[in-house]
């Protein structure tokens, strides 16, 4: 092994244990984030719009894992560079060790809810453990003399002769294989190496699985109570009981005509909270304590700013919304859509109490924008919470409290409108702002307004399966969420005829609809295709386009189209 190697192995061995030692405070110390995640995400907020954009098509949900992968492969690559730069200089070592403390800083500090003293106590001393140890294998390596003297000459052969147990502390002997007169004990130094690497993994893995449990913890789902917050607003009011029935809008059950036997199998109409897609700029969720949470509205035209806590806002009149959620980057018969049945209060609602009326919009205030805890943002025109559409800021979904990875405690949900302008996140600000701020994803490219489009998808046959002669029913769930779906079509020829198929009832113009076609099928090669047509009348768009072709990032469009062989 040449001096470069070794040095490089040292210099890895010693970044382990200093990743190690900060991870493993950060599992039992929610206070001091994650280093690794706090740079990924620094990572990822730096990337330009048009390069994430395409990574993300490339990619798919595997951009994380490629990100991680490469950041690991990184960070270990500077590792061997810094500790070569030792082998050099111990003071343009030293230098770059700061240097990286100051990035580490930097990126922690973008997190939410830091504590600031053990976060940077934390780094420096991970930092300052990761050096020494690495310090430590390079002199037990023979590669920097005592006095780590820039470009010293290499220290003599040591004078004792090699012991049986050479590689232990303080026993040195020559090393056979560098034949340069360095005194190295390979075994020594690669169980110094190797052990330090282990304890740094050991400990990555024991702050990742203590992280880990207690944000499970905060997942799990927990039923949603209303009255479980009374909140002062309510104290002059008879009782909570009284309230909830005045004020509290409840859905009746799911109605059963709204479910179709065939697709209900496959996409339950209400997506359970664990099968519900999940997109986000958050390598980890934030994880918001509620009691001390509160949500700030104002900006532009806002006659009487808020700070509203929690309990605030669960005091003021809810109600339950069926709303579909999609996501922009869904390609033709993905699954990046889901629906399900949100607890809130109307943003309309909040908006009013802030002072502000549909009569009070301008341009000054033409945008609304939901801004995360963890600084990302998402706008549409603030009209749209006027219009009569029940635009909601929710807490509860499918009847428990929202779960972390979906928002919690607080989210926007606005029926009609993809995720990456409206559905904010762990929501913290609510901001009333003219038309030419750019929310996160504009900033990257995306379009401004993001209506969705009207998709459908086939979801009771699967691509290349084999079927048997006989009633196929083909089956699925269609979208144009705030236009409702009036009209489904199913092909089997690739589109040269259509057929007309049967619709489950309208849960919501919010909402998809079940659709169902009981295909008579004879044996043969079939090319099944689907289409819907809005509440307006408005068919959807045939032509082919990724989620991110055309003219920036506006969905995909297209039939989704089933190959399928009936034997
Ligand atoms: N804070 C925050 N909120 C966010 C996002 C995000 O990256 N950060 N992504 C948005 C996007 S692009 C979509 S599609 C929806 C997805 O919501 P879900 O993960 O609950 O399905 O959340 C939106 N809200
Ligand atoms: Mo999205």
């Amino acid at each position: 092994m040449g001096r470069g190697a070794r040095a490089a192995v040292a210099g890895v061995a010693g970044a382990v244990l200093a990743f190690g030692l900060a991870e493993f405070v950060h599992g039992i110390y929610d206070g001091v984030p994650s280093v690794f995640t706090a740079l990924a995400q620094g990572v990822i907020e730096l990337t330009p719009g048009g390069f994430a954009t395409r990574a993300i098509e490339a990619l798919g949900t595997a951009d994380i894992p490629v990100l991680i992968a490469s950041m690991i492969v990184g960070a270990l690559v500077v590792a061997a560079l810094l500790a070569n730069l030792r082998l050099r200089s111990g003071a343009l070592a030293m230098l770059a060790v700061v240097g990286l403390a100051a990035v580490a800083l930097a990126a922690v500090f973008t997190q939410p809810a830091v504590v600031a003293v053990p976060t940077v106590l934390t780094i420096a001393g991970a930092l300052a453990a990761g050096s020494l140890v690495a310090e430590g294998i390079l002199r037990r390596a023979g590669l920097v003399g005592e006095a780590g003297a820039p470009g010293a000459p290499e220290p003599p052969p040591a004078e004792q002769p090699a012991s049986p147990s050479g590689q232990m502390a303080g026993v040195r002997r020559r090393d056979a294989h560098s034949g340069r007169g360095v005194r190295f004990d390979r075994r020594a130094f690669l169980a110094l190496s190797g052990g330090a690497a282990a304890a740094g993994l050991a400990l990555v893995g024991a702050g990742r699985f203590l992280a880990g449990s207690s944000a499970s913890e905060s997942t799990s789902e927990r039923p949603l109570r209303l009255s479980d917050s009374p909140g002062e607003r309510t104290a002059g009011r008879e009782t909570t009981a009284a309230r909830d029935e005045v004020a509290n809008r409840t859905l009746p059950p799911v109605p059963e005509d709204a479910k179709l036997a065939a697709v209900e199998d496959v996409t339950p109409l209400v997506t359970p909270a664990a099968d519900f897609y999940l997109i986000d700029t958050a390598l980890t969720s934030p994880r918001v304590d509620r009691e001390s949470w509160s949500l700030k509205v104002g900006g532009a035209g806002v006659a009487n700013p808020l700070n509203l806590s929690y309990s605030d806002l669960l005091s003021m009149p809810t109600r339950e919304v069926d709303c579909t959620l999609a996501c922009v980057s869904n390609e033709v018969g993905g699954g990046l859509v889901s629906n399900a049945r949100w607890t809130g209060v109307m943003l309309s609602d909040v908006l009013n109490e802030a002072g502000v009326t549909r009569e009070t919009l301008g341009a000054a205030n033409e945008q609304l924008v939901g801004r995360s805890v963890d600084g990302w943002t998402a706008g549409f025109r603030t009209d749209l919470a006027f219009d009569g559409r029940e635009a909601i800021l929710a807490f509860g979904m499918n009847g428990n409290e929202l779960p972390v990875r979906h928002g919690y405690p607080v989210r926007l949900v606005v029926p009609g409108l993809y995720g990456y302008v409206s559905a904010t996140k762990w929501l913290q600000e609510i901001e009333l702002t003219d038309w030419d701020f750019d929310a996160y994803w504009i900033q990257r490219t995306w379009t401004k307004e993001g209506p969705i489009k009207t998709q459908s998808r086939i979801d009771t046959v699967s691509p290349d399966e084999e079927l048997s002669a006989g009633v196929i029913p083909v089956g699925g769930v269609a979208w144009a969420p705030h236009r409702g779906v009036s009209r489904v079509e199913v092909s089997t020829d690739g589109g040269e005829s259509w057929n007309e198929a049967e619709l489950a009832a309208q849960l919501s113009e919010d909402t998809w609809r079940q659709f169902v076609y009981n295909w008579e099928a004879s044996p043969g090669e079939y090319t099944l295709q689907v289409c819907a047509t809005d509440g307006e009348g408005v068919t959807q768009t045939a032509t082919e386009r990724g989620p991110h072709g055309g003219g920036g990032t506006d969905g995909a469009t297209g039939y989704h189209t089933i190959n399928v062989v009936v034997a």
